[in-house]
């Protein structure tokens, strides 16, 4: 009878350490939160009953339990060792997208399936493969790229595709991708590609001024534009975008077609009347006549710009109109949207919508500081060759205070001016990061062109901060709120953390003879092709 009871004791005591050891586990402190098992452990126990566990938040736990890189380890690696470090998040985030999404346009790392924008249409096009071929290239990547090569040659066609493209999108991760493969290794398997691709794109510009609307659909070959756009306008950033991939993909095919589409865009804007030097973001192309009066360098505007630039450039500065247009509408720019904070004198971008400025200047208008330095790297006016370099040093440091005014030291999608606030979000909506590139492409070009090391340990502090709230177990993710290191992951691998983020971040840390900035020019995508369009695989490296 007493043995009996002493064994009731024993079995008590077990089970009772037992269950205050599962007790405590949720005593831990957070910090601690790097265990996936205690993780399950919680959320199993949390379960209501008779429901089952929600998958997708599961895995988001898990995701954010992954242990976060070694900050210190990191800061002291050499550049080399940095350079290897980034082609390994390249490789990374490749290897998921090739077992979770092969052949679907995104990955979705935390529901490890595929994902596609409406940007697309509706088909299972590669556009992470598209984007990444030339990355996978340049990083010497061989395996990765071979693999890239051989669903392109056998799979990418936009034949099958329903629903609507955006011409602008496919523009320039489709067919930029493709010319710059060309452009890199001479393989013409990849021009019949970019051609086909440029031949569903054409009923877009059959319009009665020849601006292209911004979709196309395949199956029907029609055209219209965002129905959320000003009375049917199209969008300058849009149809301002194509010129770099039609005149390469004319000369690579001896077909002027192509160039003669862009030739006419150009011709309308050149003769159209500018208020105030500016171009609104809005052009209707039934009437050529301008929509809403909404001005802006980033979201809407800005790859307008840097194509007029660019146009320049890789004409080896022979295309003296599109260098004309640049200056008169970057000075018109200056005059009237560049202003300098209240608190601590940073220079930004402001929009004009109407007779309104607004104070907010997006990520996407950081693209900027690239933009300019490569303008006075190449200017023939000594004075403006300084002045621009000091814009784009004075608007490389807003966005670096950006990035540096946030938990997780990644900027936010949108900053804002006030009197209480000073390059911040202020609004909850704009507070995301979805692996975009133009902060650190602004700071790539400084790097090369300046050689002032601070560009480089940005770049390679926002690579840090990418790879600690990005990286969950599936691939790399968009944050919602960069504010806040209790990340929560959007579940998006863009496919241009392939095509740009992680190809600037990989050409920091390399030789400035990896593409040289003399002899290409990356297109709004980071696609570069060779100036003049005479490259060939030798002038890679
Ligand atoms: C890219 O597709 C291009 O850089 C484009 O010009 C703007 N948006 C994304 C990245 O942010």
């Amino acid at each position: 009878m007493v043995r009996l009871r002493e064994r009731y004791f024993v079995i008590f005591g077990l089970f009772l350490i037992v269950a205050i050891c599962v007790v405590s586990l949720f005593f831990l402190p957070c910090i601690d939160c790097g265990n996936a098992t205690r993780v399950l452990i919680r959320s199993a126990l949390n379960r209501p009953a008779g429901r089952t566990l929600d998958g997708q938040k599961l895995r988001e736990k898990i995701e954010k339990a992954l242990p976060p890189p070694d900050a210190a380890a990191l800061a002291s690696l050499s550049n080399a060792e940095r350079r290897a470090f980034i082609k390994k998040m390249m490789k990374f985030g490749w290897d998921n997208y090739k077992t979770y999404a092969w052949g679907a346009n995104e990955l979705r790392p935390l529901s490890r399936t595929g994902h596609s924008a409406s940007i697309f249409g509706n088909g299972e096009t590669g556009a992470t493969i598209i984007d990444a071929l030339d990355t996978l290239y340049i990083m010497e990547l061989s395996d990765e790229y071979e693999v890239a090569r051989r669903w392109v040659s056998l799979n990418l066609d936009f034949s099958n595709t329903k629903g609507e493209l955006s011409v602008f999108e496919t523009n320039i991760r489709f067919i930029g991708g493709l010319l710059s493969a060309y452009g890199l290794t001479n393989d013409t398997m990849f021009i019949d590609k970019a051609r086909a691709i440029a031949d569903v794109l054409l009923p877009a510009f059959d319009t009665p001024t020849g601006i292209p609307f911004a979709l196309v659909n395949v199956q029907r070959k029609t055209a219209e534009n965002w129905n959320w756009a000003s009375g049917g306008a199209s969008i300058l950033s849009e149809f301002g975008s194509l010129q770099l991939e039609f005149d390469y993909l004319s000369n690579v095919t001896q077909n002027r077609i192509y160039s003669e589409k862009v030739a006419r865009v150009r011709e309308v804007l050149e003769s159209l009347n500018k208020p105030d030097g500016l171009y609104p973001n809005y052009l209707n192309p039934r009437t050529g006549k301008w929509g809403q009066q909404h001005v802006s360098v980033g979201a809407l505007g800005d790859s307008f710009y840097e194509y007029l630039l660019k146009a320049w450039l890789i004409s080896d500065k022979r295309d003296v109109q599109a260098k004309k247009m640049y200056d008169d509408a970057v000075d018109a720019l200056e005059k009237k949207l560049l202003f300098k904070s209240e608190q601590n004198q940073l220079w930004y971008f402001a929009e004009k919508k109407g007779s309104r400025i607004e104070h907010k200047m997006d990520h996407l208008a950081c693209f900027v500081v690239g933009m300019f330095a490569l303008q006075s790297k190449n200017e023939l006016d000594p004075e403006r060759s300084s002045h621009f370099l000091e814009l784009a040093e004075k608007l490389a440091d807003t966005c670096h205070e950006s990035y540096i005014r946030t938990d997780t030291r990644i900027g936010p999608e949108s900053f804002r001016f006030t009197r209480d606030a000073e390059a911040v979000a202020i609004n909850e909506r704009e507070k995301y990061y979805i692996l975009r590139p133009e902060v650190i492409e602004g700071w790539f070009y400084l790097w090369r062109i300046t050689g002032d090391a601070k560009y480089r340990e940005w770049c390679w502090e926002a690579a840090v901060a990418i790879e600690t709230h990005c990286r969950t177990a599936g691939g790399y993710s968009g944050i919602r709120n960069v504010y806040s290191t209790n990340v929560s992951h959007d579940d998006v691998q863009q496919s241009f953390v392939f095509a740009e983020t992680f190809k600037y971040l990989y050409l920091v840390f390399s030789e400035e003879s990896v593409i040289p900035l003399d002899r290409w020019v990356f297109n709004t995508e980071a696609h570069p092709f060779p100036v003049r369009f005479s490259a060939n695989a030798s002038q890679v490296r």
